[in-house]
């Protein structure tokens, strides 16, 4: 479980994409046996959780029926769950996915829409530990990079993120079971993202562990003027920065060297005279 003491240092999620489109370099099918091979590879790289997902959220993607996400998710967790003795999330806004994926063992539900689609607070507040990551989004995927718009960034997502906290609370579940995320990415301009990035602080200081996800963003491209397969570095920096400034967890493509950058983080922010 995420006890207080395994917070301590910040702790490395590795992305484990169970969509087809997601293994365009090895075959167009996504495989059980690929996605576990992929499992055992971020563990072995230093992984603390591993975040499974079974449908795309990136800019523009189309969402899938709850028995195609049911298909992709609930295999390879049962397989995970059998053999590594790691932390497993599910990255899924769907109350059915949840509940199934709470039976069979996941420690985290890691929800994109922070619990605002139908019985996925009840599907949730049915566990008493599954840890929950609410995250903030404008829009829907397919659409959020349109035209996203703030008076005020920070605050509308601190109170977004505040908001759905309290319902958490409401039904019952406990404070340390959820981690708040302001959503790098999801309906967010460039100067959204610098800005959060640069204030993040007012996440971390609101008493919520925090957990942010950057990987390979195409924020690093618009900086960078890099594509995908090119973004590491970049990530690097954001994720250095996250940690420098409170974050949890941090989600990436890049175990091994996600968790270099974020030990020497750490190593130094630890340090007392
Ligand atoms: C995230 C996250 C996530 N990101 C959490 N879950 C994705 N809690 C999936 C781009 O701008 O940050 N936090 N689950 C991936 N989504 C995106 C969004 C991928 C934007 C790429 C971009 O390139």
């Amino acid at each position: 479980m995420f006890s207080e003491n395994i917070l301590q240092i910040p702790k490395v999620m590795g992305i484990l994409n169970t969509t087809p489109d997601s293994f365009s370099d090895g075959g167009y099918f996504f495989s059980k046996d690929s996605a576990l091979k992929r499992a055992r590879q971020m563990v072995e790289e230093g992984a603390h959780i591993i975040d499974i997902g079974g449908e795309s959220t990136r800019p523009g993607a189309q969402s899938i029926s709850e028995q195609e996400e049911l298909d992709r998710v609930i295999p390879v967790l049962e397989k995970l769950r059998a053999e590594l003795p790691i932390l497993i999330s599910v990255d899924t806004s769907k109350a059915e996915v949840m509940r199934e994926s709470i039976s069979k063992g996941a420690d985290m539900i890691n929800d994109i829409m922070a619990l605002r689609n139908e019985d996925s607070l009840a599907a949730v507040a049915a566990s008493d530990k599954v840890h929950i990551c609410l995250m903030h989004i404008q829009g829907k995927p397919r659409s959020m990079q349109q035209n996203p718009h703030y008076e005020n960034v920070i605050n509308e997502i601190k109170t977004f993120l505040l908001e759905r906290v309290q319902a958490c609370l409401d039904v019952g579940i406990a404070a340390n079971r959820l981690f708040i995320d302001p959503g790098f990415g999801f309906g967010k301009t460039k100067a959204h993202n610098l800005l959060l990035m640069k204030q993040l602080q007012m996440f971390t200081e609101l008493g919520y562990s925090v957990l942010v996800g950057l990987s390979r963003k195409s924020l690093i491209g618009q900086i960078l003027n890099k594509p995908v397969t090119e973004r590491l570095y970049g990530s690097l920096a954001l994720a250095v920065l996250a940690v420098y400034k409170g974050t949890k967890i941090i989600r990436t493509h890049d175990v091994a060297a996600t968790v270099d950058a974020i030990k020497m983080t750490h190593a130094v922010l630890q340090q007392t005279d």
